[in-house]
């Protein structure tokens, strides 16, 4: 499959994907929901593929749904979003948090509606010093989606979710950082370069290791501290019998750099 409305790659165990509708504010329309939909089939395919790095291209990260593709027209029928839901946002950004594998996400400018949640819904999330998130679905009549409501209060706490839910106003990067919806924020112009650099020393880092980190906080939230505490042990069950694991610990002994497959 060729791509016209994303940048796809796999280097240095770095896959790369950047949305490329610039014009549109990079808004996701069912043609780059399908290409998106593969290049992260491809990821989850390759074992060259050991952390994944999202980010988009021109001033904005995503205006979410590509409000154009929607006939709302008066004598239309009536829409069914919650079909567009099921079949592309819900299977996307539950790829993202289930994909073993780190998800860096670099927001390299606005990010609304959907798209200020798919990022959320990625592990490390660097945004650009001029980025901005706007649950902009309550301006349109509509609801935080892409996982935004079970998010958003759990990273920021109900009273500053619910505001920005309902309110629907510009949260500046440097505040979403300070209110722990992101991880760090860096200069527009270094934002690429600084998040490629972190993709790569994570892809040389033990990743499977992460994969299992991830799939633990992940779970957290939903487990009691009885059932979390199995969860680590079974989780670290596989994680000692990783080639990894046995990499880490020679090397450590060894006094010498280990160096990690990802197995
Ligand atoms: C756009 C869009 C856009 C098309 C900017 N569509 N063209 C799920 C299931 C099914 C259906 C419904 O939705 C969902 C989930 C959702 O994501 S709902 C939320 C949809 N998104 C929005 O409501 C955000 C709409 N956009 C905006 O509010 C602004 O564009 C923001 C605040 C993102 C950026 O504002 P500005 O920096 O002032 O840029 P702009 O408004 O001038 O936009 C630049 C261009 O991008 C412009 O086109 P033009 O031809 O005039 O240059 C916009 O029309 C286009 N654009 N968002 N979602």
């Amino acid at each position: 499959m060729t791509f016209q409305h994303i940048l796809f790659s796999i280097e240095d165990g770095v896959a790369f994907l950047s949305l490329n509708r610039p014009e549109q504010l990079n808004s996701f329309n069912a043609a780059m929901h399908l290409e998106v939909r593969e290049a992260l089939k491809q990821v989850r395919q390759s074992s060259d593929a050991r952390v994944l790095l999202l980010t988009a291209e021109g001033r904005g990260f995503c205006a979410g749904q590509d409000l154009s593709d929607r006939n709302v027209a008066p004598d239309a029928e009536v829409p069914d979003l919650g079909e567009s839901i099921d079949k592309f946002y819900n299977p996307l950004v539950r790829t993202l948090r289930d994909l073993p594998l780190p998800v860096i996400c670099a927001v390299n400018g606005v990010a609304a509606g959907a798209g200020a949640n798919i990022p959320l819904a990625c592990d490390l999330v660097l945004a650009g010093r001029s980025a901005s998130f706007i649950q902009a679905f309550c301006k349109i009549g509509l609801v935080p989606d892409s996982g935004g409501t079970w998010l958003l209060p759990r990273l920021v706490g109900m009273a500053r979710a619910k505001a920005l839910a309902m309110l629907g106003e510009r949260l500046g990067a440097e505040q979403a950082q300070q209110w722990g919806l992101i991880h760090r924020v860096v200069d527009d112009a270094a934002l690429r370069d600084e998040a490629l650099t972190l993709a790569r020393q994570l892809a040389s880092q033990p990743t499977y290791g992460l994969a299992l980190i991830k799939r633990s906080l992940n779970a957290s939230f939903d487990n009691g501290f009885d059932e979390q505490l199995e969860l680590e042990r079974d989780l670290q069950r596989l994680a000692g019998r990783s080639e990894d694991y046995r990499e880490g610990v020679s090397a450590f002994m060894n006094k010498r750099t280990p160096a990690f497959k990802g197995r």
